[in-house]
């Protein structure tokens, strides 16, 4: 069973299992929560990150957490939202950015996973279809998945966002 939570903080300072990290493609770092992990987390984590090869649209790639608080970073590439015909294709890129994050937390045996809203800064994915598409993803996976029991924490910086996700869970 997964167990959701809602917080409203910066998410490098969350004590979890691992905290993901909305990348892009090099995994060399950026900005918005990408620039501020990196950041917390210090050098180390881009040396590790420079051994990883990239990451594809919709996959992940886990590293440790180094500096900060949570055990592992999860990277994940959500989609540009504006960067297909169809918008169908980013809801399934972005579904999929949790479900594969979901498999590196079982992989990993983690219990705890703190999730930003992934493709909601920069990438332009209006926040409600993101937000329902992360909770659409994760039930889909927890169907799947019955035995596994973790935390989810979806980390909100914006009030709008926030306040989206709280609609949704109750
Ligand atoms: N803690 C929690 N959430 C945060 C934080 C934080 N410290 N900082 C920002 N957010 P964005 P994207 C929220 O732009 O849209 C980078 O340059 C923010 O309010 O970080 O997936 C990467 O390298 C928003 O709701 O990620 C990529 O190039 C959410 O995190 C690109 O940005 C995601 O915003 C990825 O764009």
């Amino acid at each position: 069973m997964l167990n959701f939570q809602l917080v409203r903080t910066d998410i490098t300072k969350l004590t979890v299992d691992a905290i993901v990290n909305a990348a892009n493609s090099s995994l060399l770092g950026g900005g918005g929560v990408d620039g501020a992990i990196h950041r917390a987390a210090g050098e180390e984590l881009l040396a590790e990150c420079r051994l990883l090869g990239g990451c594809k649209t919709g996959q992940a790639k886990i590293t440790k957490g180094y500096q900060l608080p949570a055990k592992y970073i999860i990277h994940t590439v959500g989609p540009v939202y504006r960067g297909y015909d169809d918008p169908l294709q980013a809801e399934n890129l972005l579904k999929s950015c949790y479900i594969q994050s979901m498999e590196l937390a079982k992989k990993y045996h983690l219990k705890s996973i703190a999730f930003p809203a992934i493709s909601t800064g920069i990438y332009g994915y209006p926040q409600k279809e993101a937000a329902q598409a992360s909770f659409s993803a994760l039930k889909e996976w927890e169907k799947n998945n019955p035995d596994e029991q973790i935390t989810i924490i979806f980390t909100c910086f914006s009030n709008l966002s926030y306040q989206t996700y709280q609609e949704l869970l109750t």
